[in-house]
């Protein structure tokens, strides 16, 4: 079914009138952020649409550089989310409520929020549409839109949540239900599976394998569990040198993995789950599950995918080096919503967010930008309740470790890390604006090594 589409265009009467009235036109509502949303003006130097961890931690930085008032944020949500965390939530190692904050508490003083979804992109005439069918025009355009959920994709969800012994880490709703499914488990298949798509955070599909045949360990249930990890790729790590880390865990922890195996569908009330095989067309298998983790389908969000900013696969379209958008120069792209051939990671906003910083600066003095990101990600992966491999690599997929060890061991201090000092640096860095990744960290610990 085509979705329903808001056909709108910008009068250029009324774009007219917004540049004219720039800097003093102010709606009765007009007020800077204090807490509450405000109403949208008409026109704003910097558009953010988006409050994640791209949106919030560029909206800081170009605060900083144009001061109060004059940047704002489309963001429907009530509550911002530290989505790292939903990993330990659903092993039960975190409660849920430590990984949200309220969306007014996160954007900045003198950045305005404009509570409200942006329904339509309109980049030819420097506006964008919202729900209620405002316009709002802007001289520059962020977009940190994420990456947009499709449990619908597979047969029998999102409804399939509603039954027990099911859960997923990737949304809010979900992942409680993987902590329930875990404690309830008594014997039988626990099953993990990876989608045949792009996914945000690639390594989290596993993670929560090892945490959860840690846990049956720890409760005396694993002697009864058959764990089982369906992946659509074909490796089980992008990255050599962790890969060969990780499969030599699996092997020591008897975890069984089928490669390019793709849910398609749950039958909920029996407690199936079926897979196609990608290699063999047709061919499908139905496995009885006591425990089932999905990782959904993702693609990129609607209001990306129909609009002229997106490439052939509805990514927005940005230079790989300077996040500057290819064809329309007054727009830029962070993070999941991004065709940045990286993989998709808050680790990479950071390093992003630095990169773009500059970019926006040379931009805005028309100047050419220079700065070029390397396409530094990161990946906590986590292997047990104590124990992380820190998986940090570049475009090229080649290691780019921050400290002086190899990261490829699973380590408690990098378990810290993860778990506490990541949070703290989120909250007080990144969305703040002041960390841009471990670039300099990694120079300063690598000083006279290579
Ligand atoms: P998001 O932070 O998802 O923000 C997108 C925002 O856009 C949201 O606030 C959304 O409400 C808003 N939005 C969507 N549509 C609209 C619209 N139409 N109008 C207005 N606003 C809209 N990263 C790591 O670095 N390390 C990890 O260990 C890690 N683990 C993860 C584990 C899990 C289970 C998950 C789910 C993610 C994990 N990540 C991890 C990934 C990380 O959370 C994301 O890569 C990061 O949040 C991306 O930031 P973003 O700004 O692109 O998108
Ligand atoms: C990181 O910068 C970051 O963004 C704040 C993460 O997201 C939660 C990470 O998981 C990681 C690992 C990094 C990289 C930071 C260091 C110190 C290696």
């Amino acid at each position: 079914m085509t979705p329903l589409v808001m056909v709108v265009s910008c009068p250029p009467s009324r774009l007219l009138a917004s540049f004219l009235y720039r800097g003093t036109q102010q709606t009765s509502k007009f007020q800077l952020h204090t807490g509450t949303p405000s109403a949208a003006k008409d026109y704003y130097e910097f558009l953010v649409l988006g409050g994640g961890s791209g949106g919030i931690t560029m909206s800081s930085r170009i605060k900083k550089k144009v001061g109060a008032g004059k940047v704002a944020i489309v963001e429907p949500s009530e509550k911002h989310f530290y989505q790292p965390l939903w990993t330990l939530v659903g092993a039960g190692a975190k409660k849920l409520s430590s990984s949200s904050r309220p969306m007014a508490s996160v954007i900045p003083s003198g950045v305005e929020w404009i509570k409200s979804r942006v329904r339509e992109l309109d980049p030819d005439n420097n506006c964008v549409y919202i729900d209620d069918g405002k316009e709002i025009a802007y001289k520059y355009l962020v977009i940190a839109l994420g990456i947009k959920l499709e449990f619908e994709k597979i047969k029998g969800l999102p409804e399939g949540f509603r039954y027990p012994k099911i859960g997923s880490n990737y949304s809010v709703g979900t992942v409680e239900k993987t902590w329930k499914a875990l404690q309830g488990f008594k014997e039988g298949n626990a099953i993990f599976t990876f989608p045949n798509t792009p996914v945000k955070c690639a390594g989290a599909p596993q993670k929560i394998m090892y945490l959860s045949e840690a846990y049956m360990r720890k409760t005396g249930k694993r002697a009864n569990a058959n764990i089982i990890f369906n992946t659509s790729l074909g490796a089980i790590f992008g990255v050599k040198k962790y890969a060969n880390a990780l499969e030599e865990i699996i092997k020591a922890r008897n975890l069984n993995v089928n490669y390019r195996q793709n849910l398609i569908e749950v039958r909920p009330e029996k407690y199936e789950a079926v897979f196609e095989d990608l290699d063999n067309p047709g061919e499908t298998k139905v496995i009885s599950y006591e425990m089932l983790h999905v990782t959904p389908p993702m693609g990129p969000p609607d209001v990306v995918r129909n609009s002229p900013v997106a490439d052939a696969a509805g990514w927005v379209d940005v230079d790989k080096e300077t996040l500057q958008h290819k064809k329309y120069r007054n727009i830029f792209g962070i993070g999941d919503c991004t065709n940045l051939p990286t993989s998709k990671t808050a680790a990479a906003v950071a390093a992003q967010s630095g990169v773009l910083d500059r970019t926006i600066s040379l931009v805005m003095k028309n100047k050419e930008p220079v700065k070029k990101y390397d396409g530094y990600t990161s990946c906590p992966l986590v292997t047990n309740y104590n124990k992380v491999i820190l998986a940090e690599f570049d475009y090229n997929a080649q290691p780019l470790e921050t400290f002086p060890f190899d990261q490829s061991k699973e380590r408690f201090s990098m378990y810290l890390m993860k778990a506490d000092m990541m949070p703290f640096l989120y909250w007080n860095g990144l969305l703040k604006g002041y960390w841009e990744g471990p670039a300099r960290l990694r120079k300063w610990l690598h000083l006279g090594r290579d």
